[in-house]
């Protein structure tokens, strides 16, 4: 192995990637999901009721979530819309309380009224799965409070997405989207350097799309070309996980015995440097994101055991 080569311990344009606003740390962070909904298709119903759902965050938080992320609204494929009053009844206790003990939180919502509200309550990362398009005042909220925005490739609500995953180069056509979405989050007054980029998987995509994307992080954090934006991976739980692990008569495998795949996904992710992983279940996968930021400290320190330098481009932990 050359001396160069030992160096690239993670792919060059992940390390240039920290969101202002956010800890900056030598390894891919965790975001832990808080689904303050009925209807979820991971977790829904589970922590609808306000304190569990309190209690449900502060344990993801002990178990090594960096940020919780709190949403009251399902985008599971097939959903429908609740309403702005709901949506702000089920998230508003629960973010004031993680705020309130120290966490960092993120809501998620296509809402502006319901960001407006929860980072009042507190949060301080807008995670907007329809990256803009769903309400047009979200970027400008955004822009004034100049917190961190996570803009997630959309091409239209829950309700019947899945007959819009049609591509011909899906790495492509999702940089380009995106690009487009970031662009008019510029446009609208948000720093570049706050913004998160995310290719949406499950968000009209078909499984194999979503594999497309897994293998094409770097493009898409490059948006076709240009300064690379940090990236988050949301494939926790998710139908082609399901698809891939099918049992021998065919059936997906049930969405509570995901994890496994999932915490392979982060690992890869990570390696493939990833700036976050937003899952379900904290505590695999903080130990994933912790072993593929040592592996590849190793490979940056030339031997076994030497941990990395805090070279540019090096994320690898130095525990
Ligand atoms: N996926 C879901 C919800 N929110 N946010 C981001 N940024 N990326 C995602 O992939 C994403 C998200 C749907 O999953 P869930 O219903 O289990 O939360």
């Amino acid at each position: 192995m050359t001396g160069e080569a030992r160096t690239a311990a993670v792919p060059e344009w992940a390390g240039r990637t920290h969101p202002a606003g956010l800890p900056r740390l030598q390894r891919c962070l965790v975001m832990g999901v808080v689904n303050v909904t009925p209807d979820s298709f991971s977790d829904g119903g589970q922590w609808l009721d306000t304190s569990a759902a309190i209690s449900h965050g502060l344990r993801l938080a002990a178990e090594g979530a960096d940020i919780v992320d709190v949403g009251g609204e399902s985008t599971r494929p097939g959903a429908r819309r609740v309403d702005q009053e709901e949506e702000l009844r089920r998230v508003g206790p629960v973010i004031s309380q993680l705020a309130a003990a120290g966490i960092l939180v993120s809501v998620d919502t296509m809402r502006a009224g319901v960001a407006e509200f929860a980072l009042g309550a507190g949060a301080r990362l807008v995670n907007d799965v329809s990256g803009g398009l769903a309400d047009p005042r979200m970027a400008r909220l955004v822009a004034g409070a100049g917190v961190p925005y996570v803009i997630t490739h959309w091409r239209g609500y829950s309700r019947d997405m899945q007959a819009l995953a049609v591509y011909d180069d899906v790495v492509r056509e999702v940089s380009d989207e995106l690009r487009r979405q970031v662009d008019a989050a510029v446009a609208a007054g948000v720093d570049p350097s706050a913004i998160i980029v995310d290719p949406g998987l499950g968000f009209a995509k078909l499984p194999g799309h979503n594999w497309t994307l897994l293998a094409g992080l770097g493009e898409i954090s490059r948006l076709g070309g240009g300064r690379p934006f940090p990236v988050l991976v949301g494939a926790s739980r998710k139908s082609f996980l399901g698809a891939l692990l099918r049992d021998p008569d065919g059936q997906p495998r049930p969405v509570d015995e995901r994890d496994g795949a999932t915490t392979a996904v982060s690992a890869l992710a990570a390696a493939a440097g990833a700036w976050c992983v937003r899952v379900h279940a904290v505590a695999p996968n903080a130990d994933a994101v912790r072993v593929a930021a040592r592996w590849a400290g190793a490979r940056g320190s030339g031997g076994p055991g030497k941990p990395a330098g805090s070279s540019a481009g090096t994320r690898g932990s130095s525990s």
